[in-house]
C-alpha cells in the first residue's frame, strides 16, 4: 500500500461509494410522470432510477404474482391493488417513512380504503376517467352537427360506429374497463359480476368490432394528436396529451375528451411496493417524494391527470382544475362508477370473453 500514490488511494475511496451507488426499480404507467420528475429525485437523495413503463394492469399484474420482479415502486390500480395484496404481492408501508403523508386527500384516501383497508400498502398517485378521445373536425365531417359527441354510442352504436371506421376508432386493451362500459350502456350494471351481463357486453362489443381499427393502451395517444385514429376510447389524461401534442405541432388537429352522460369508471392507481422489493427503503423514499406537493403538482400538470394530494392543488394549473374533463362536475361525478374487484372465476370469464373480442371470433 506505501508504494501507492495519495492519488491513487483518493481515487479509490471515492470510487467505492460510487460503485455502489443505491439504485431503485421503478415501474410505472407510461406517459404518466413529468419530465423532471426521476431526475429532482435522484438530485435531491443520490439514488439512481431505473424506470420502465407498461400500459396494462394485467402485464403489471402478472409481474407481482409470479414474484422477483425486481421493481421498488410500482403504480397497481385500486381494483388490481387489492387482488395483488390478498396475494401477498406487496409489503405494508412503513407509515414512520411517510412525514408527506399528511398531504394527502383524506376523502379520496379514505375512498381507496375500500381497496386497501386502512390504507396499508398504497397511496394514491394519480387518477381518472375512462372516456371517449375525439378528433372534432373529423366527427362533423362524417356525423354532422348531430353527432352523438357526449355519448358512449360514438363507439356502441353500431351504426354510428360504421361511420367512423374509415377515420379510425382505437379502444383500450382493457377487458376490466371496457366491458363494464358495454355494460353500463346497455342498461345493465357496470359493478355487475354475473356471466350474462358480462356475455351482453361483450356481445355489443362484437357489434361493433368490425368498425374498431386496434386494441392499444397507449399508441393512441400520438395516433390521436396526428389525425391517424379519430376516436379512442381511452384514459383522460392521455387524451389531453394528445390535444397538447396536436397543440404544439400545430398540425390543425384538434382533440377534445367527454365523460360519456351515461357514465364512466373512474379509477384510482397507486403506488405500492412489492414484497420483494430489492431497495424498500428507496422506495420509501421515492413514494414520499413524489407526497411532496410541488412534485406531484408538476406531474400533474404535466400529464393532465388528477392526483390525491390535497397540498398540491393551489399549484396545479387552473386550466386543469377547472376542466370538468379532469375534475368532473357534481352532475357527472353522479355516474361515475367505481372498479370492481374480480374473483379468479369472474376474471377466467372476463378474459375468455375479451380474447374473443379482440379476435373477433
Ligand atoms: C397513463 C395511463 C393511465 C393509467 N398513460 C390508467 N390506469
Amino acid at each position: 500500500m506505501k508504494h501507492l500514490p495519495l492519488a491513487t488511494l483518493i481515487a479509490a475511496a471515492l470510487a467505492a461509494p460510487l460503485a455502489s451507488a443505491e439504485t431503485l426499480n421503478v415501474y410505472n404507467w407510461s406517459d404518466y410522470i413529468a419530465e423532471d420528475t426521476i431526475e429532482k429525485f435522484t438530485a435531491a437523495t443520490g439514488i439512481e432510477v431505473n424506470y420502465d413503463v407498461y400500459d396494462s394492469n394485467e402485464v403489471l399484474e402478472a409481474k407481482m404474482l409470479a414474484g422477483n420482479s425486481g421493481y421498488d415502486v410500482v403504480v397497481p390500480t385500486s381494483d388490481f391493488l387489492q387482488r395483488q395484496i390478498a396475494a401477498g404481492a406487496y409489503q405494508p408501508l412503513d407509515k414512520s417513512k411517510l412525514g408527506n403523508l399528511g398531504n394527502m386527500d383524506a376523502d379520496l384516501m379514505e375512498g381507496l380504503a375500500g381497496y386497501d383497508e386502512g390504507n396499508a400498502h398504497a397511496v394514491i398517485y394519480m387518477w381518472g376517467t375512462t372516456g371517449i378521445g375525439y378528433n372534432v373536425d373529423m366527427i362533423q365531417e362524417r356525423l354532422g352537427d348531430d353527432a352523438p359527441t357526449d355519448s358512449w354510442s360514438l363507439v356502441f352504436d353500431p351504426a354510428v360506429a360504421a361511420k367512423l371506421a374509415d377515420c379510425g376508432i382505437s379502444v383500450l386493451d382493457a377487458p376490466t374497463e371496457l366491458l363494464p362500459a358495454a355494460m353500463n350502456y346497455l342498461g345493465l350494471d357496470p359493478r355487475s359480476t354475473e356471466k350474462a351481463d358480462f356475455e351482453a357486453g361483450a356481445d355489443l362489443l362484437m357489434a361493433v368490432r368490425p368498425y374498431i381499427r386496434y386494441f392499444h393502451s397507449s399508441q393512441y395517444i400520438s395516433d390521436l394528436a396526428n389525425g391517424d385514429v379519430c376516436v379512442s376510447v381511452g384514459w383522460s389524461g392521455d387524451i389531453f396529451q394528445a390535444r397538447d401534442r396536436a397543440d404544439e405541432a400545430d398540425n390543425g388537429v384538434a382533440v377534445t375528451y367527454v365523460i360519456p352522460k351515461e357514465g364512466a369508471l373512474q379509477w384510482f392507481d397507486t403506488m405500492a411496493i412489492p414484497v420483494d422489493a430489492p431497495n424498500p427503503d428507496a422506495a420509501h423514499k421515492f413514494i414520499d417524494f413524489v407526497m411532496d406537493a410541488q412534485i406531484t403538482a408538476d406531474i400533474t400538470n404535466y400529464v393532465w391527470y388528477a392526483n390525491g394530494n390535497a397540498a398540491s392543488m393551489p399549484l396545479v394549473d387552473e386550466e386543469i382544475t377547472s376542466d370538468p374533463g379532469i375534475f368532473p362536475t357534481d352532475a357527472a361525478k353522479q355516474n361515475l362508477w367505481a372498479s370492481k374487484v374480480y374473483n379468479a372465476r369472474q376474471d377466467r370469464t372476463v378474459t375468455r370473453l375479451w380474447t374473443k373480442v379482440k379476435t373477433g371470433q
